[in-house]
């Protein structure tokens, strides 16, 4: 029996979601399989919880901002993007409106990308089929 898929919600943290240029990045560093590799800052929702409340609130959590939702970059799978089972990943754009990011929790590192250079980190495998649909989603300036 395969077991139900369980929603993670993450944000595409741009610096400008009308003309999105420099693209944060969130290097992990726990659990051990995944540090090291950067991803795009997010986590699991909560039974009954809307999917962008979790994702304001994960964000809230790690990184200590308050942002603003964009559009949802939609996946293949129902909408969503697969990542290692049972995970699967919805998307957002977003931008910070209160607070500067900072690696609370599970990560150790952030990085704002400039436009030309999102691939620049070893992102996460799963992340980065979706980092690819975004760079040709997005057009940075
Ligand atoms: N991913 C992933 N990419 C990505 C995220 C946010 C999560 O591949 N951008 C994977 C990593 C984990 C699983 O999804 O295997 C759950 O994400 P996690 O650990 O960030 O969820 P949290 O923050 O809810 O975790 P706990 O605080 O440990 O409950």
């Amino acid at each position: 029996m395969t077991a139900a898929p369980v929603l993670v919600v993450a944000a595409a943290l741009v610096d400008d979601l009308a003309a999105p240029s420099a693209l944060l990045a969130a290097r992990r560093c726990t659990p051990a399989a995944l540090a090291g590799r950067w991803e795009f800052p997010g986590g699991k929702v909560e039974p009954g919880e809307p999917p962008r409340d979790a994702l304001r609130r994960e964000i809230r959590e790690e990184l200590g901002v308050e942002i603003r939702l964009g559009a949802e970059l939609v996946g293949p799978a129902e909408g969503a993007w697969p990542l290692a089972r049972p995970y699967v990943l919805r998307l957002w754009l977003a931008a910070v409106v209160g607070g500067t990011p900072r690696p609370l929790v599970e990560h150790d590192e952030l990085r704002w990308l400039p436009a030309g250079r999102w691939h620049d980190v070893p992102w996460l495998d799963a992340d980065l089929p979706i980092l690819t649909a975004l760079v040709g989603a997005v057009v940075p300036r």
